[in-house]
């Protein structure tokens, strides 16, 4: 097949998720074309099966914001027609679906008929997509959809609840890749963080305030009261400043460091031993799953997908939203002593092995050919 693959080409879930999807596809021989405005943060390989469209948006005194759905529609009229692809995928609803809808109307003034399917990741249905500001153009968008997928049932539940939907979604989970995320042995990185052997607890996130990374802090407060422990804080955005405050007020600072937006987070994982990801919502949970991989076991909200990546008792524990002590006496159960660490490590990786790529990549290929089929 010839695929053609719309993302956020950031650090973001959904573009890594795209990404990983298009690397995996052209191994196993497909054609794949990016087509967003830079690189995707992972496509950092050459392979003769993966090609990258960089969208370019034109400025012009009269904008003061600059056309890049316009843009990025016109792009892909071009690539669809000069490389002759089969069908589109594009992840994210906004702007995405939209450009691919009004892509596929412009081909079909030049006879071709293009199939597009749409991936909703998240915060494109649960915060942004919902806002009136853009809720009759996601709706339709994705009744435009010849195929929609999910990341998990809760996502697809909420697309329901919250838009006139007509279309059938499928739910395919997001996956891993366990030739990149895996344990690897990185003892003297363990012993430059935890000198003495203490405890890592580690979260990943974009420091959005859904991610309620001020929750993380407050648990790694009440852990360290009670077992030696350091917390690692991966990655940047709007709440790290209030972190960072917080951690001062706490005077907790020499225990706890901020290692800013970091590409080998496999790497760091390898020397955790929990991971923290208490959000307000989220689809699916893929920095947790990443973790997992890794043999890091989760405490989590019970928020959104994440039950349905986070087993009870089994690979962590799940709370309420906002429960801080229920959260920090699940973590000391786990990290209270090294066997029962151990087992929690192990069924982590156990719990993770459901989502390997090599179990997930087939559902999407299926999907393709039912939409191609009906097309
Ligand atoms: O979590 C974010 O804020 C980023 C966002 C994105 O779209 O890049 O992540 C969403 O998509 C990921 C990949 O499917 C999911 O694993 C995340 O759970 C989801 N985030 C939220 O729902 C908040």
């Amino acid at each position: 097949m010839k695929i053609g693959i719309v993302c956020y080409p950031t650090f973001g879930g959904s573009g890594v998720v795209a990404t990983e999807l298009g690397k995996a596809l052209a191994e196993e021989g497909h054609q794949v074309h990016f087509i967003t405005y830079s690189q995707p943060a992972r496509l950092d390989f050459f392979s003769q099966n993966l090609f990258y469209h960089e969208v370019s948006v034109r400025d012009y005194p009269l904008f003061d914001y600059a056309p890049y759905e316009s843009a990025l529609a016109s792009k892909l009229v071009d690539v669809v027609r000069f490389e002759s692809l089969d069908l589109l995928h594009v992840h994210y609803a906004i702007p995405h679906a939209s450009a691919a809808f009004m892509a596929k109307q412009i081909l079909a003034s030049y006879g071709i008929r293009i199939p597009v399917v749409t991936t909703l990741h998240g915060t494109d249905i649960t915060l942004v997509g919902k806002d009136p500001t853009y809720k009759p153009v996601v709706t339709f968008s994705i009744n435009q959809s010849d195929g929609v997928t999910t990341v998990s049932a809760d996502l697809k539940e909420d697309t329901y609840n919250h838009f006139e939907i007509k279309k059938d979604i499928r739910v395919i989970p997001n996956f891993i890749d366990f030739r990149r995320f895996s344990l690897q042995a990185k003892d003297h990185f363990k012993k430059a963080i935890a000198p003495n052997n203490e405890r890592i607890l580690i979260h990943t996130s974009n420091f959005r305030k859904v991610k309620r990374t001020d929750d993380v802090i407050r648990v790694f407060e009440k852990v360290l009261q009670q077992i030696p422990s350091k917390l690692l804080m991966v990655g940047d955005g709007p709440e790290r400043a209030y972190n960072e405050q917080l951690c001062r007020s706490m005077e907790i600072c020499d225990h706890v460091r901020f290692l800013g937006k970091q590409d080998a987070v496999e790497e760091i994982l390898s020397v955790s031993d929990l991971f923290l990801i208490p959000s307000e919502s989220e689809s699916f949970g893929l920095a947790a799953l990443e973790a997992m991989a890794c043999k890091v076991p989760v405490i989590s909200s019970n928020a959104g997908g994440l039950p349905e990546l986070n087993v009870q008792g089994f690979s962590g524990f799940l709370n309420d939203v906002g429960d801080v002590d229920g959260m920090a006496e699940n973590a000391i159960t786990i990290l209270k002593d090294d066997e029962t660490l151990a087992g929690f490590k192990n069924n982590a990786l156990a719990r993770a092995r459901d989502f390997d790529l090599k179990l997930i990549l087939p559902k999407y290929i299926e999907y393709y050919t039912e939409i191609l089929e009906k097309a």
